[in-house]
């Protein structure tokens, strides 16, 4: 499925947000090659309603599709069908579908968000950052490691997991499928993350969930909180090979969603609720902790840029970006005390 499609999903409905108005063009979640949906699947379904133009990715997660039809009529019969019910040519899985928006332009690059060189600049509680937390010959290690095992191939970025899963259809994880230890390759990062900056509890295993992410150049990430009922308080994110801008975005309208349905809030920023903005330059081999107030009630996002606007200066991306995610499962709900953006705290209401 080619990305790019020019289109993408709507925003969430909150209170005052009237819904897009019916098109051709179909927005698409819990679909893609990432679920083990084909584009010819896509088109085989898809099809009894009407001729499809075009069937590509929504966003990089491979489990978000947008689907043009020539005719409108054929995109609302299609939505009538099979939106919210479980489609019997794809196995029951059950579809997620709303009428798409055009993409707006994109902001320039960097936005006019200033970017930070340290986490105490960011002023976001929670969030850490230790610039070469490794040394160059520890960051090859990990980068040889990784790059002999196999890569999962998403809609633009590869990806492997250790410890568990992470299932991006429903951004959570099957806790009862423990898929073994963290590789031993890892050991030395455990060892030092123990004593990072912001770490309250090291008594317990502070983590046993490693996602590695590798972007090409100009690949980002959507905005997005860790779940809370997958995750404990404290995600580490380790960067290697290249740079990026991390940016963080608290709604003053924002809530938790069922992820399936709406996952996050997209980069068309000129469609997008209130929001505070802050950024921070990554480096290789740098560490950065998201925990507390950061970890709970900001999204943090990675934008799609080649070259990113530093001080002053530009920053131009590599070749390629590999972060190391590493994260506690949680085994039970979360009770963190920010509930408009928990969905243990909504599947309690
Ligand atoms: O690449 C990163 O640093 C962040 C990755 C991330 O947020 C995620 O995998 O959910």
């Amino acid at each position: 499925m080619a990305a790019k499609s020019g289109y993408t999903r709507p925003l969430p409905l909150a209170g005052d947000t009237a819904p897009p108005p019916p098109s051709a063009v179909l927005y698409v979640a819990n679909c893609g090659p990432a679920v083990g949906v084909t584009d010819a699947d896509v088109r085989s379904v898809f099809g009894a309603f009407g001729e499809v133009a075009g069937v590509q990715a929504a966003d990089d997660s491979g489990a978000r599709i947008i689907v043009r039809f020539h005719e409108p009529a054929a995109a609302e019969a299609a939505m009538a069908a099979l939106h919210g019910r479980p489609c019997d040519l794809l196995a029951g899985r059950v579809l997620h579908i709303r009428y798409s928006v055009p993409v707006k332009p994109k902001a320039r690059p960097g936005g006019s968000v200033p970017v930070a060189l340290v986490a105490s600049e960011l002023g976001i509680p929670g969030i850490y950052m230790v610039q070469e937390f490794l040394t160059a010959a520890e960051e090859q290690e990990l980068l040889s490691a990784v790059d002999s095992k196999t890569w999962k191939r998403l809609a633009k970025r590869r990806v492997q997991h250790y410890g568990y899963e992470f299932l991006y259809e429903t951004r959570n994880v099957d806790s009862k499928q423990f898929l073994g230890e963290l590789p031993t390759f890892v050991s030395t990062v455990l060892e030092k993350i123990a004593s990072f900056p912001g770490v309250k509890d090291c008594t317990t295993r502070l983590v046993d969930q490693l996602t590695v992410n590798e972007y090409p150049c100009g690949v980002g990430l959507s905005p997005h909180i860790d779940t809370h009922s997958a995750f404990e308080e404290m995600i580490f994110s380790l960067s290697l090979a290249g740079p990026c801008i991390m940016e963080f975005r608290k709604y003053t309208r924002g809530s938790w969603r069922a992820p399936s349905v709406v996952n996050g809030v997209d980069e068309d920023s000129s469609q997008e609720p209130e929001c505070i903005r802050k950024a921070i330059f990554l480096p290789p081999r740098s560490m950065l902790l998201m925990s507390g107030e950061g970890r709970y009630a900001w999204h943090h996002y990675i934008p799609h840029h080649k070259i990113d606007a530093v001080g002053g200066q530009v920053i131009k991306r590599n070749s390629r970006r590999v972060s190391f995610t590493f994260r506690k499962v949680r085994m039970g709900p979360c009770d963190c005390e920010y509930k408009q953006f928990c969905d243990s705290h909504s599947k309690r209401c």
